[in-house]
């Protein structure tokens, strides 16, 4: 026999959840709702549906947000929390190409699997709101932004998104249009993988190489999302929110901002601009680099150097940026024979090409100085270039390699300058003599936005004579077509190009055959959520004002919950879209997300990461099997901090299931093959026992105030102070019994309602208040009294905390101890301390 019987009456539980929708939430506008009821939305970042199902990191951060919700809406908020799947994404596809099976049914029985697998956890989630990226439904939407992004361009003057329409209305040709799109379609390097047969974003490739896939460098034809436009905005307004400082360093840095100036160098005739975030060493300039992709390199490589210099481009065009950049621990170049010359002193210095300098940032040109750069340093240590000082150090470190801020030297009128003046009056003297101007970039590139997959939102997108166009918005959603092939075709064009009949939109137009990259339906599904149904609109205004709204301060998802793998991506990605959104005027907040925590990740019990060749994988399902739903939950929660990163033990879900059947005893007992009230449980009132009284006060007290934390793991502590009380007790009145179980309710559901209905209470936890705790209970309501005779300790009272004086020296001179001491002597003198003491002088 199971220590409590979780096998029946969890599943029983869930179905009357599931039944009654219990956790259904009205939209503004249905009859049920109640707009006196402040909101909260909880978002949880949604699962990819692998075959694997679910892992024991899904329950983590779910329970977590499951237990925010719950209590939540015991108090009294209208409470979003729904769930949903990011189903598009190459395991799909990749499994059709092994099975032939369409990814629409492999997709389809892992969302039944995992859908299964949350319900068999209780999840309080509103299932009506369930959200499937690859649904035509939703799919429809997805496109529907596509077409506004395509349809804006980003104004400079207001900083916002604005319709293309203001462009045509000002007569700019359809080329100048084009170039201005935030949708738009560039051709540009990008990372094309053979054997995964698709190209890859930047941030993708390093994921896919350490799995042993091939990536490389080639020019082509692909859709790109104006993403750059947006980022001193993305900087900005991480200020003020409610995120992990750690998150928003990572998004700081993966934007990168950096200020300086462009200079404009001459090399024989032909103008070359260099980015330089140390215009103040420009004295210091003693070569110049180009990167190898440099439109001038094939003008101005002299004779003598052509051969040694097209070698050497060739072999740079097969290096990701990452393999030129950071990992770059061998410098190599060649030059190419001709000569710069430095602006500010006249001098020729040698041009070289370098793979280091990048083609995609900056201008793809610098200025080197060796003596104050460390790639600069190596290189002109490498191939003997000179080196020469512009940067005094204030301290007395060397100044070879030295690259912090000092004094100017050898640097003419800079000389004397500290290096923040010395900027200054450069740019200054740059831009009085049209030599460069102040200039700030970035590190963030557009966002490759598509993708030579089948298992993907294809492009709402017409191609005719070689100009796009997009399809009508009432020809939404333009689906896959079927297809039984989905292997790549091995050209860039991917597996949609098979599909003749598809492609050949009209005898004039053609289909894009790209599709867009898995990011795309998580880019917006939390909006979806609130408003899953509506098809005249993504969201309407009403559910968007109210769930979304400014109105409700400050706005936006209320907490957002998942793993840091996330970090700069998708919640870059997402940021991006809501405030081209915003600015577009179909949203009322600048940023999705109000508050982000990251759950730490759950290792094996060896302490490494849980993996399938490592055999450390837990499966929930068994634990559920074993021990129960709820068993699982408190155990996850129970491990340590949510943000912290905590091995698995099998023996701490014992422990915690040990605990849930010590709360299961307080009211029951072992009759036979089954259970029965134990008779523990009594009318009395709640006051009757102070000592309960006072230990279910403070474990509402801390529960509450620990739950508002997400200090689960102290919570629950605390809850076993209680348990540990109501054991040890003869008798515990039902109605301090009910109030614990309500604290416990958010964690353990099943259990608690079990309990709560075998009790007699009608009405489910889940819907009734929370407690709430009395002050009055909370403080000791009997103190210690020393009782001295003579000097000596001779007892120690318990008496009310208001006993007055008077009392308490009674009190004192008849305890039977004291008695012993003073009886035959005359009491000369009593002194009474209130709350601690009473002095008896007896002689
Ligand atoms: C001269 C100089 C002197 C520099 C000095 C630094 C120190 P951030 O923006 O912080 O990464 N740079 C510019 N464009 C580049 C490119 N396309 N590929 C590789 N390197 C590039 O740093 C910008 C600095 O990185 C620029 O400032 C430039 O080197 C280099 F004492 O110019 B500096």
């Amino acid at each position: 026999m199971n220590p409590f019987p979780f096998d029946t009456f969890e599943p029983k539980w869930q179905a009357i959840w599931d039944e009654n929708k219990t956790f259904r939430t009205p939209n503004p506008g249905d009859a049920d709702f109640d707009a006196s009821k402040p909101k909260y939305f909880i978002l949880d970042m949604f699962p990819y549906p692998s075959g694997a199902g679910l892992h024991v990191g899904h329950p983590e951060g779910y329970t977590a947000t499951d237990i925010l919700g719950r209590f939540k809406k015991m108090n009294g908020h209208n409470v979003l929390h729904p769930m949903g799947w990011d189903a598009f994404g190459l395991p799909a596809e990749q499994y059709a190409i092994k099975t032939g099976q369409h990814p629409r049914i492999t997709t389809e029985q892992n969302v039944n699997n995992f859908r299964k697998q949350l319900k068999s956890l209780g999840f309080g989630y509103d299932w009506d709101r369930e959200v499937n990226t690859t649904d035509p439904g939703y799919v429809k939407w997805t496109q529907w932004i596509f077409i506004q992004l395509y349809n804006s361009y980003f104004c400079e003057d207001t900083k916002t998104a604005r319709p293309i329409s203001e462009l045509e209305a000002k007569g700019y040709s359809r080329e100048q249009i084009n170039a201005e799109r935030l949708a738009f379609v560039s051709e540009a390097p990008v990372n094309w993988s053979p054997d995964l047969g698709t190209v890859l974003a930047n941030e993708e490739v390093e994921e896919w190489k350490n799995k042993g896939h091939i990536v490389e460098r080639r020019p082509l034809k692909q859709w790109m999302l104006r993403i750059t436009k947006y980022a001193q905005r993305l900087i900005d307004d991480l200020e003020p929110l409610d995120w992990p400082e750690s998150i928003k360093l990572l998004q700081r840095n993966w934007i990168g901002k950096s200020t300086g100036a462009e200079v404009h160098f001459d090399i024989e005739g032909n103008e070359v601009t260099v980015f330089t975030t140390r215009p103040d060493t420009l004295f210091g300039a003693t070569y110049m680099v180009l990167a190898p992709e440099h439109p001038l390199v094939s003008q101005i490589t002299t004779a003598e150097q052509k051969d040694a210099v097209e070698e050497y481009v060739k072999a740079c065009a097969l290096k990701s940026d990452l393999e030129r950049g950071d990992l770059n621990k061998h410098k190599s170049g060649v030059p190419t024979g001709a000569y710069a010359t430095n602006p500010v002193n006249g001098e020729k210095i040698p041009v070289w090409i370098a793979d280091y300098v990048m083609m995609g940032y900056g201008t793809g040109a610098i200025m080197a100085v060796p003596a104050h750069d460390e790639r600069d340093f190596e290189f002109a240590q490498k191939f003997e270039l000179p080196i020469i000082q512009v940067v005094q150090p204030n301290d007395d470190s060397d100044w070879q390699g030295f690259t912090g801020n000092g004094t100017s030297v050898n640097s003419g009128f800079l000389d004397g300058m500290k290096t923040k003046d010395a900027k200054k009056a450069i740019i200054t003297w740059l831009v009085e003599n049209k030599k460069g101007t102040f200039k700030t970039n970035f590190k963030l590139r557009d966002w490759l936005f598509s993708r030579q997959r089948y298992w993907g939102e294809p492009f709402p997108i017409l191609w005719e004579d070689g100009k796009h166009k997009t399809v009508s918005e009432s020809e939404l959603p333009v689906l896959q077509p079927e297809m039984e092939d989905f292997k790549p075709t091995g050209s860039p064009e991917g597996p949609l190009a098979k599909a003749t009949e598809w492609i050949n939109y009209s005898e004039t137009s053609k289909r894009e055959t790209n599709t867009m990259p898995q990011w795309a339906g998580s880019c917006w599904y939390y909006l979806r959520y609130c408003d899953p149904n509506n098809t005249e609109r993504f969201i309407s205004k009403e559910a968007e004002e109210y769930w979304m709204g400014a109105n409700n301060n400050p706005g936006g998802v209320d907490l957002y919950v998942g793993g840091t793998e996330h970090a700069v991506l998708h919640l870059l990605y997402a940021r991006f879209w809501h405030k081209v959104l915003f600015d577009l005027g179909h949203l009322s907040t600048n940023e999705p997300f109000q508050k982000l925590v990251n759950q730490g990740l759950i290792l094996g019990e060896d302490g490494q990461k849980m993996s399938k060749s490592l055999g450390n994988v837990v499966n929930p399902d068994d634990v559920v099997n074993g021990y129960g739903a709820d068993s699982l939950r408190l155990y996850e929660m129970f491990m340590g901090p949510l943000e912290q990163v905590k091995p698995w033990q099998m023996k701490g879900v014992e422990g915690v299931s040990r605990f849930l059947a010590k709360v299961w005893r307080v009211a029951m007992t072992q009759d036979g093959d089954s259970w029965k009230l134990s008779g523990k449980l009594t009318d009395d009132e709640a006051t009757s026992n102070k000592e309960l009284l006072k230990v279910t006060h403070e474990t509402i007290k801390k529960v509450t105030e620990d739950i508002e934390k997400l200090s689960f793991n102290t919570a629950i502590s605390q809850m076993m102070i209680c348990t540990n009380a109501f054991t040890k007790a003869d008798k515990v009145p039902t109605a301090l019994f009910v109030d614990f179980l309500k604290c416990l309710n958010p964690f353990a559901p099943h259990l608690t309602e079990e309990l709560n209905a075998i009790i007699g209470n009608e009405t489910q936890l889940c819907e009734q208040t929370w407690p709430t705790f009395k002050e009055e209970y909370l403080v000791e309501s009997e103190v210690q009294i020393v009782v001295q005779v003579n000097g000596k300790v001779r007892a120690k009272l318990m008496v009310g905390k208001d006993a007055s004086k008077e009392e308490i020296e009674e009190l004192a001179k008849n305890d039977e101890n004291v008695k012993q001491y003073t009886d035959g002597n005359t009491i000369r003198k009593v002194i009474v301390v209130p709350g601690r003491l009473v002095n008896i002088v007896a002689n």
